[in-house]
């Protein structure tokens, strides 16, 4: 049987045949090795130890009871020897995570009650691996973090950086302040446990939106570092992302980072190097002339590390844009990928394998953190497989990586997880055009079927079988996680994706069943299924709306990228056609928004606009945008029609003074919309026109900076 370890360890020999766990275990080395592989190794072996017996060497390089297998270790950080015989387990790490990462791979190894004979050395690729939770939208909880710590040590990641950016301490304006003495003591107890997991909880500041650069500000940061620092942190950030104006200036950053490294981090002794998330944190923003990045290079000192995101916000990272920023920023750097965050498409779970990223590039950084969804325990498919790359990023195989995370997050359960997380990867249309794959096995049967059922060809009945095969599988895996108790907060997290997933399941099965109906020329039934689907889509418009309640992208979103336009194109062709064959008028409808938006700034024209029963809104972003003179935004309407409201908010008290709301009856000529600003919330007061369009524009003529927060149509 083939051993699969998570990570991929670098080298592994089978020696031998699998011995059975032995009755009496010795214990040699356990004094002096790190205490909490040991702890691990007494619960593993709990009621065997004994004087004599099959014995259990471990240790660190340089402890006495490792000493004859000291040259066996890879001379790395973290790196482990371990090798197993009928006589004896010895395992030296380089250091104590080493050892402890060794004892993981014994846990995973003993799994199965019994001990392959096996030669292991091992080390991790990439130095700093793991998460930032840098995220917009609702922090994770207590309980989520605990559970995402021992992962980490399960899975051999070392970093968790904490930064969410809706921790009013982390951001401004409170980042000055302490946290209260509940949380605080929340967070002693994360950090203890991040420690016994050997991850480094990093905390990140977020203060660039309204710092001043002044002795004040800075004595304040440092302040809060000390706070920090007491309640166990050892490692800590400074990110200077999504933020305008005066906090931007990289030589303010640069003597800023310089001070706290050199009269906190270095005088401390036992913090890690300083992390910072620079302004320009991708290619597509880098502005070379002005030299931001360049000054950073230079000026920071080499210890501090910095972040990037890869040649866009978010993107797939590879080896020439990798080359492009370690040349600017004179050290290699330090990716925080953003996958599988989800806070620019709040209605979809990201759950497919991690793929897109070179595997030859570990030596081009110094770490790798990925962002994830505000969804924790659903944010572990794609944690496990950033473990695996990061651990040894050219044997990844990011399939295998993806059905081991399924069987890790719901041991029992997994198959049905498979299959939601199979439909549930795609992103679906967004700002920052990043798309994944989804419904990979079933797209060409759909593809296939639909164009045979369209050229009104006999479709292949194979395919048939297999499509209802699928949307049955699809109700029984939402039934079976509706009631799994394999994971407990997964399954309550994203409970309304599970359930929505059911109503495709069945829409999808009804929707074959009007097919067969034609075939078989049952009129009664086909009406009767033809109901039932309308039924079951209004269904799913009411979970939708009902649940996963936000300003950015409200609602449940599954199967969108294949099997929610496979359905609804089917459903409307098999109507037509029994319109057709039986000379009747059912309604045929189609999922789709008739409305469009235009605009000349590249960071918004990728945006998706959202249709509700009666408003139409342009999907905000969460970065800062910016708009050159005359930028505009426009919502276009299918026709003209009378709104009732019209509502924009970009960040900004001072947004009248630079740009204005205009309307359009004809479509050509535009006039000032009468507005009322409460707070940075434009709200136009609307005639009795009725509307073919309305834009935002930059009429200032010099380029502008602000958030896209709103822009609704009340229809
Ligand atoms: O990516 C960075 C450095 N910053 C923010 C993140 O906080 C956010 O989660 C992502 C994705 O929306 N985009 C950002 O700009």
């Amino acid at each position: 049987q083939e051993i699969m370890l998570q990570p991929r360890p670098q080298d592994m020999k089978v020696i031998g045949k699998s011995l059975t766990l032995p009755e009496h275990v010795q214990l040699i080395g356990a004094d002096n090795a790190d205490t909490d592989a040991v702890n691990i190794l007494k619960d593993l072996f709990a009621g065997r130890m004994a004087k004599k017996g099959f014995k259990v060497i471990i240790g660190e390089k340089g402890d006495k009871a490792v000493k004859k297998y000291a040259r066996l270790v890879p001379q790395k950080p973290e790196a482990y020897y371990l090798s197993i015989d009928d006589k004896k387990l010895v395992l030296v790490g380089s250091d104590e995570r080493g050892t402890f990462y060794g004892m993981q791979t014994v846990s995973q190894l003993l799994k199965e009650g019994n001990l392959p004979q096996i030669n292991i050395t091992d080390y991790p690729d990439v130095r700093y691996r793991g998460v930032v939770e840098g995220f917009y939208g609702k922090p994770w909880s207590y309980e989520d973090r605990v559970s995402q710590l021992k992962f980490y040590g399960t899975n051999k990641l070392n970093t968790y950086i904490y930064g969410p950016k809706n921790d009013p301490f982390h951001s401004s304006p409170n980042w000055r302040k302490p946290y209260p003495q509940e949380e605080a003591a929340r967070m002693a107890e994360l950090v203890k446990l991040a420690k016994s997991n050997k991850v480094d909880f990093v905390w990140a500041i977020h203060p660039g939106q309204d710092i001043r650069w002044n002795d004040e500000d800075r004595e304040l940061l440092l302040q809060k570092f000390g706070q920090m620092y007491d309640l166990g942190i050892r490692s800590f950030a400074v990110f200077f992302d999504d933020i305008s104006g005066e906090g931007t200036d990289p030589l303010k950053q640069a003597e800023l980072l310089n001070y706290i490294d050199n009269q906190f981090v270095k005088v401390k002794k036992d913090v890690t190097p300083l992390v910072m998330c620079p302004t320009e944190y991708n290619k597509s923003w880098a502005n070379l002339e002005k030299g931001y990045l360049r000054t950073l290079g230079e000026k920071l000192n080499p210890s501090i590390q910095i972040m990037w995101t890869g040649d866009r916000v978010v993107a797939d990272i590879h080896r020439d844009g990798m080359d492009w920023i370690n040349t600017q920023i004179k050290r290699p750097a330090y990716i925080w990928w953003n996958f599988p965050v989800t806070d620019y498409v709040r209605d979809h779970l990201l759950m497919g394998p991690v793929y897109g990223n070179d595997t030859d590039i570990a030596q081009t950084m110094s770490g790798f953190v990925a962002n994830p969804m505000e969804h924790a325990e659903a944010s572990k498919v794609a944690i496990y497989g950033v473990a695996d790359y990061t651990w040894n990023m050219e044997k990844y195989d990011p399939n295998a990586a993806w059905q081991g995370s399924l069987k890790a997050i719901m041991p029992t359960n997994y198959e049905a997880l498979r299959v939601f997380a199979s439909h549930n990867s795609d992103l679906g249309v967004n700002g920052h055009k990043y798309r994944r794959e989804e419904s990979v096995i079933i797209k060409p049967v759909t593809e296939r079927f639909l164009t045979a059922f369209q050229s009104e060809s006999a479709y292949p009945k194979d395919d048939f079988t297999t499509l209802e095969r699928e949307f049955k599988s699809i109700v029984v895996a939402s039934d079976i996680l509706l009631r799994s108790k394999d994971n407990d907060l997964l399954i309550k997290d994203i409970n309304p994706w599970i359930k929505q997933f059911g109503l495709l399941g069945q829409t999808g099965a009804a929707v074959m069943d009007m097919l067969r109906d034609l075939e078989t020329s049952d009129k009664e039934s086909f009406k009767l299924d033809y109901s039932l689907v309308k039924e079951l889509k209004e269904q799913m418009f009411e979970l939708d709306a009902t649940n996963n309640i936000n300003p950015w992208q409200p609602g449940v979103k599954v199967g969108s990228l294949v099997l929610v336009p496979f359905v609804n194109n089917l459903y409307a062709q098999a109507t037509e056609r029994y319109n057709k064959q039986f000379g009747e008028n059912l309604a045929v409808v189609y999922d789709y928004c008739p409305h469009t938006l235009l605009s000349n700034i590249s960071q918004v024209k990728s945006l998706p606009l959202q249709l509700k029963e009666k408003t139409v809104s342009l999907s905000p972003s969460n970065e800062v945008i910016k708009a050159d003179k005359d930028a505009f935004i426009t919502i276009q309407l299918l026709k003209a029609t009378k709104l009732r409201s019209i509502e924009f908010n970009a960040g900004k008290a001072n947004l009248l003074q630079w740009g204005e709301l205009q309307f359009t009856t004809d479509g050509e000529n535009w006039q000032a919309l009468a507005c009322e600003q409460d707070g940075e919330l434009l709200k136009a007061t609307m005639g009795k026109e009725s509307v073919k369009a309305v834009r935002f524009l930059n009429k200032s003529g010099v380029p502008q900076e602000f958030y896209l927060r709103k822009f609704t149509l009340g229809l």
